[in-house]
């Protein structure tokens, strides 16, 4: 968004580029960091005080090394000040108002202008703004102070004095526990999660700003719109945000343009509008008609069309602009009249299932959550747009920001809006009960009415969810349990009766879909609005959040029936090429001390193993020692392929579930992206390289798929088409057994043609093993395996071949040792690089990777290094003597050919059982 103003501030501030007029913005600023005791003084340019302090060498290791979270620990726990050098004010109007915007403060802080109190800030999800006095403004050495306290201290003293215990999930083995994170509208993630550290970060997040508006500030555009059934014409209302209006009444005319051409033009009574704190005034302009909309697509439905709106303010020439995309969303949660299961919460089962412009859409997707432990310092715009790609290439449709972050800045939502990801956006509450009283909830209004103004253009954005788990979270607490109508009314009084509403104020029309809570049962009748309360994981309503360690990953029957899975999956470790950067050769074993500090999910390691042990046979210990490096960095990747199966599991079986009772139209796993380098649920490592999870996903969620749903202990295997086109489809379907250790044996097993309906799941062979056996002379479950394909009879549709495996694979008998050979290597163009592989026997798990180099770490932002980057396919099972071109696709300019080629490393299952 520009702000392109003349009448605003005539203010000029001697160490700031600023030519011409207008809000002056605070990057500019030169900012000092102090501590309390006054011994500390550095340079303040990231705002962020670990992130000053590591700059300055005060903090002196990565603090994603080792223990660097404990040891930097005392930094959250003191008090910290940000000033300003002084700067020049010339030009004040003193006939009007100065405002000071701080647009993110995290969190706690007083402000003070001049050595002048202003005020104070206790959300770091809100805006604030203050009125600087006049006559406290000098032309030069003006100085902002921001001082900002530990948010402990104050959570704790603040859950001491609460009335009643309102619990929140421990046992995070972090440093802090309990951090009463509930009572401080601040990042859940902040304070450790079962995935991450606490290092509780402080500092100024969002821009700070002087400002001068006759008629308030022009702060967002708000667009409504009702989309005709018909899709072909928009009712558009649009309305804006005014910071500091003025509180008598006063009037003024706004033009409002549409890709620059003029479509409403109104004076309005400024003091009409809806209240926000004393800051903001939201007042509707009017509406227009919107005729041959072009619509706004999801990405492979259609083309991403938006729309530029503009609204200039005439008595002061203030302009806004911002971008909107026209299009319908539902959600879809009607009477189900099959007999499908029925359980207590639901006497009417109900679909849930999501419609875009009237197309009823599969969601594929993820679970996304802060990049970075220090956020607003270190993330870029380039972070985010490679983790979009990457979720593109994963051929993902939507991303669930989860509700235990952070809202994600105005280009997170942008990148969405032009690439056409769809965003379950969560308001920022997670896995807690809250306090409700009349403070609290004050503030989560404003906080709401600020954030969806905010984000109320992007098309992108169709649900607001109103939670992360915290409806499931009233079965977790004894407290809840024993007294639980006291928490359901406090419940209700948070989501149902402030955040709604508030969301509604701002957007009356059916913008995007609202949940109140992920999982959930869904609802019984939206007006009057009704839940089906209770235990929100039935199969036949609503959506699921699935998490069973002790199940057998690899079998389809271990996932239950489901509409909509918002969230399943299971912890692994980081691979050893990430890992070996941040911890030390004595760490060197998944239960070493420091391995087990950085686990944060409780029996995290001995989940991981039980998959492992049910699957694969343990890997060698070359050397001997407890820290031997071939066993632990083969015991990382075990644990990593193991992943990729357990999800590869899952998704195929909720896939092929569309077109059955259970109606299964979505899958989220959980979860995109890592916030350090330790045991998570990624797919994507801290630094970028992607987990086998990542190109297992890749070919799981394609627009056409062939697999299987297997269970080795009933024998059963059945072969399904799924096909997310629009169209029927005319496919060809081959399976075929071929041996393990020779490429010539190979028996076709199942060749049939179909016609795949569009948008459906289609069963097409349900078999056992011994029938698959009985079609070929020399195979058993031990020496073969099931190749599937699906072929689209005109070539439009890319599809992946899909293995089966009828033995585990600590049973398979699998030729020792494959020799790789690699090479034809060349430059397709500056960031795509091609090569050949082959393999001397079949390889499963090939997994392709890039070594750690000297002197290659980027400074850029989190994914600003050279691994950053993509194959377009890995993880996957190289047969014999096939030679396969693959392209690495590389996110940074520092990756030349010659270095690619000699960082790249190739490894399969069998060489976790071979010692050089
Ligand atoms: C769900 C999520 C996260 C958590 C994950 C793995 O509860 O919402 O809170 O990290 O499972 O335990």
């Amino acid at each position: 968004m520009k702000m392109i103003g003349l009448l605003l501030a005539l203010l000029v501030i001697t160490n700031v580029l600023c030519g011409g007029k207008g809000a002056l913005v605070d990057s500019k600023f030169n900012w000092v960091l102090t501590n309390d005791k006054g011994d500390i003084k550095v340079p303040g340019t990231t705002r962020e005080v670990h992130v000053d302090l590591l700059n300055a060498g005060i903090l002196k290791e990565n603090p994603l090394y080792r223990y660097q979270e404990l040891n930097s620990s005392w930094v959250t726990k003191l008090d910290w000040h940000y000033e300003t050098l002084p700067f020049r004010l010339d030009d004040v109007d003193l006939s009007l108002p100065l405002v000071l915007q701080l647009k993110g403060i995290d969190t706690l802080s007083t402000i003070y202008f001049n050595g002048q109190e202003l005020g104070s800030t206790k959300n770091e999800f809100k805006s604030y703004s203050f009125l600087v006095d006049t006559s406290n403004i000098k032309s030069d050495n003006n100085v902002i102070r921001i001082s900002i306290k530990n948010p402990l201290a104050y959570t704790k003293e603040k859950a001491l004095k609460y009335p009643y215990e309102v619990p929140e999930t421990v046992n995070w083995n972090i440093w802090a526990e309990p951090t009463s994170r509930n009572f401080v509208r601040k990042a859940g993630s902040d304070f450790g999660w079962d995935w991450g550290p606490a290092f509780l970060p402080l500092g100024i997040t969002g821009d700070v700003l002087l400002k001068q508006c006759k008629f308030g500030c022009l702060d967002q555009i708000i667009v409504n719109q009702d989309l005709s059934a018909d899709l072909k014409s928009a009712h558009i209302t649009v309305g804006v945000s005014l910071l500091r209006a003025p509180a008598h009444a006063t009037q003024s005319t706004y033009s409002v343009y549409v890709n620059s051409e003029l479509v409403l033009e109104k004076t309005v009574n400024l003091v009409h509008g809806t209240k926000c704190g004393d800051d903001l005034t939201f007042v509707t302009l009017g509406a227009f008609t919107l005729d041959h909309v072009k619509l706004w697509w999801p990405r492979s439905y259609g083309p991403q069309h938006l729309y530029d709106i503009e609204v200039k303010q005439m008595d002061s020439s203030e302009t806004m602009h911002k971008k909107f995309g026209v299009r319908r969303v539902e959600l879809v949660e009607e009477a189900v009249t099959t007999a499908d299961n029925v359980d207590l919460y639901t006497v009417n089962p109900t679909t849930f299932y999501f419609k875009v412009n009237n197309v009823r859409i599969f969601m594929k997707g993820s679970n996304f959550i802060p990049i970075d432990v220090f956020n607003n310092a270190r993330v870029t715009t380039d972070d985010m747009e490679y983790v979009m790609r990457a979720a593109i290439t994963a051929n993902m449709n939507m991303i669930r920001v989860w509700g235990g972050g952070i809202y994600q800045p105005d280009y997170f939502y942008d990148l969405a809006d032009s690439m056409g990801m769809l965003i379950w956006n969560e308001f920022t509450f997670a896995c807690s009960l809250y306090p409700t009283d009349t403070g609290f909830l004050q503030d989560v209004k404003e906080e709401v009415l600020q954030q969806v103004a905010r984000l109320n253009t992007h098309p992108s954005i169709i649900v607001f969810g109103g939670n992360n788990e915290n409806e499931v979270a009233l079965q977790w607490f004894s407290a809840s349990v024993t007294n639980r109508d006291l928490y359901v009314a406090d419940y209700t009084k948070l989501y149902a009766d402030t955040i709604y509403p508030a969301i509604k104020l701002i957007e009356p029309s059916n913008m995007r879909v609202w949940i109140d809570s992920s999982p959930s049962n869904g609802l019984i009748s939206t007006d009057p609005y009704a839940k089906r309360w209770g235990s929100a994981s039935t199969a036949v309503a609503g959506d699921v959040h699935f998490y069973d360690y002790d199940c057998n990953c690899e079998s389809y029957k271990s996932f239950p029936a489901a509409r909509f899975v918002s969230e399943f999956g299971f912890q692994v470790m980081p691979s050893f090429v990430t890992y070996e950067k941040y911890i030390d050769e004595a760490d060197y074993n998944p239960n070493s001390e420091l391995l087990l500090y950085r686990q944060r999910h409780e029996n995290g390691n001995i989940q991981m193993d039980r998959q492992i042990s049910l699957h694969f046979t343990q890997p060698l210990n070359c050397g001997g020692a407890s820290t031997d490096k071939h066993y632990f960095d083969s015991y990382l990747y075990l644990t990593q392929i193991q992943q990729a199966r357990c999800y590869e599991t899952a998704i195929n079986w909720w896939r092929s579930q569309q077109s059955e009772a259970a109606q299964t139209m979505g899958i989220l796993y959980w979860q995109l992206n890592d916030i350090w380098p330790g045991p998570s649920w990624s797919s994507i490592e801290y630094g970028g390289r992607f987990k086998p999870l990542q190109y297992t996903v890749r070919r799981a969620f394609n627009n056409l798929v062939i697999s299987s749903n297997v269970d080795l202990e009933s024998q059963s295997v059945s072969f399904n088409v799924v096909n997310d086109v629009q169209q029927a489809l005319k496919v060809q379907v081959t399976v075929t057994l071929q041996a393990w250790s020779s490429a010539s044996i190979h028996d076709v097993v199942y060749s049939a043609e179909y016609v795949v309906g569009p948008a459906s799941s289609t069963s097409v062979w349900t078999t056992t093993v011994s029938d698959i056996l009985a079609k070929s002379t020399s195979c058993t479950p031990e020496t073969c395996y099931v190749k599937a394909t699906v072929e689209d009879v005109n070539h439009e549709v890319h599809t992946f071949p899909y293995y089966t495996f009828l033995q585990t694979m600590a049973l398979t008998e699998l030729e020792a040792n494959p020799k790789f050979a690699l090479g034809n290597f060349k430059e397709v163009d500056e960031n795509n690089y091609q090569f050949t592989l082959s393999s001397s026997t079949a390889a499963p798990f090939t997994l392709l990777e890039l070594k750690n180099a000297e002197g290659t770490e980027g400074s850029n932002g989190v994914f600003g290094n050279i691994y950053a980057g993509w194959f377009s396919d890995n993880n996957f099972l190289a047969e014999a003597d096939v030679e396969y071109t693959l392209t690495y696709t590389t996110a940074q300019r520092g990756l030349s050919l010659d270095l690619f080629r000699s960082l790249l490393t190739v490894r399969a299952l069998q060489h976790c059982y071979v010692c050089n």
